[in-house]
C-alpha cells in the first residue's frame, strides 16, 4: 500500500491564520490525526488546534472502518472544536467542514464537489473524501468536538490496494496533480467562516439541501438497531435527515450510513 509523493509538502507556516488553526500540530506520520487531536483535547488544548499528517498509520472511518491513503498523498486533518452544544446539534459542525471542504475545492480545483449525507465528500458521484467527527462529553454536556477530515488528492484510487476500487479524486478528476497547501487554506477558511456563522447563531440548512447529493433519492440508512428506506425529502435546521418511508410516514434521521439506492431498489 505504501507509495511516496513526497513532492508536495505542506509547510504549516503557509496556512495563514484563522480561528481553526490557531496551532498547527504536524506529523510526518501518525497512528491518526484523530486520536492525536482527542490527546491534546484530553490535555486541555484549547479551540483552534489543528492535527494534520503526512501519513497515518491507522486511520479511521466511521464504527471503526479504516481510512487508507498513500504517503503524502492527501489531505488528513482533524480539528479541535468546543462549541456549545447540546449533542442533538453535534452535526452542526460537520456541515460547517463538509461545506468548506465542497467550497474549497470548488475555488482551487474548479471542480464541483457534492456531499453524500451526513459525511462524504463526492467528485463526480464517487467517494474522495470523508469526516469523521467524535465528541468529548462530561455528563451530557459535549466538552469538545473533534472533526477529522481525509480527503484524496494526488493519487489514483485504483492503483492503491484497500482503497475502494471506484473512490474518486482530485487528480483522477482533474488529470494532473493539485498543491495539498494551497487546497487546504482554502478549505480552512471556507470551514472557518461556516462554523463561525453557526456559533452566531446563523443557519447551514439551505446551502447543505443544495450540496446533498442525497436528497430526492431513494436512499437505505443503516442505524444500530436495524434499517429504515424511503426517499430522501430534505434536512432539517439541525442536519437530520427527513426521509419519507415506503409507507409513506416521515421520519427524521439525526445520523446514520447512507447508501443512495438505484431506482426499483
Ligand atoms: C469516513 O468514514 O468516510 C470518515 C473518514 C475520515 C478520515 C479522516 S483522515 C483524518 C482523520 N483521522 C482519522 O483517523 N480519520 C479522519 P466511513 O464513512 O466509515 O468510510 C470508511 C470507508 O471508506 C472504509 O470502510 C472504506 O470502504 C472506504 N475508504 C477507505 N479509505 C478510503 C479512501 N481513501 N477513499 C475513499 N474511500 C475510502
Amino acid at each position: 500500500m505504501e507509495q511516496s509523493h513526497t513532492d508536495d509538502p505542506i509547510d504549516p507556516s503557509s496556512l495563514g491564520r484563522g480561528p481553526l488553526r490557531r496551532a498547527v500540530y504536524f506529523f510526518a506520520e501518525c497512528e491518526s490525526t484523530n486520536k492525536e487531536a482527542r490527546r491534546l483535547a484530553d490535555r486541555g488544548e484549547a479551540v483552534g488546534a489543528l492535527v494534520l499528517a503526512d501519513f497515518q498509520t491507522a486511520g479511521r472511518g466511521r464504527l471503526d472502518r479504516a481510512w487508507q491513503a498513500p504517503r503524502g498523498s492527501s489531505l488528513l486533518f482533524s480539528m479541535l472544536l468546543r462549541p456549545a452544544l447540546s449533542p442533538e446539534r453535534a452535526l452542526l459542525p460537520v456541515m460547517a467542514a463538509s461545506l468548506g471542504v465542497m467550497e474549497g475545492i470548488r475555488r482551487v480545483c474548479n471542480l464541483n464537489a457534492r456531499l453524500k449525507w451526513p459525511n462524504d465528500i463526492l467528485i463526480g458521484g464517487r467517494k474522495a473524501g470523508g469526516i469523521l467527527c467524535e465528541g468529548g462529553f462530561e455528563g451530557s454536556a459535549v466538552k469538545y468536538v473533534i472533526i477529522g477530515i481525509g480527503l484524496n488528492v494526488n493519487f489514483d484510487p485504483r492503483a492503491v490496494a484497500g482503497i475502494p476500487p471506484d473512490a474518486a479524486s482530485i487528480q483522477s478528476a482533474l488529470g494532473r496533480p493539485q498543491p495539498r497547501a494551497a487546497l487546504l487554506r482554502a478549505i480552512l477558511e471556507e470551514i472557518e467562516c461556516r462554523y463561525a456563522l453557526l456559533l452566531r447563531g446563523g443557519s447551514l440548512r439551505g446551502e447543505w439541501a443544495r450540496a446533498l447529493d442525497t436528497l430526492g433519492r431513494r436512499t437505505r440508512i443503516t442505524l444500530p438497531d436495524g434499517e429504515l428506506a424511503g426517499t430522501a425529502e430534505s434536512v432539517d435546521e439541525s442536519g437530520a435527515l427527513v426521509l419519507r418511508l415506503d409507507n409513506g410516514s416521515r421520519r427524521i434521521v439525526p445520523a446514520g450510513d447512507a447508501i443512495h439506492l438505484k431506482s426499483g431498489e
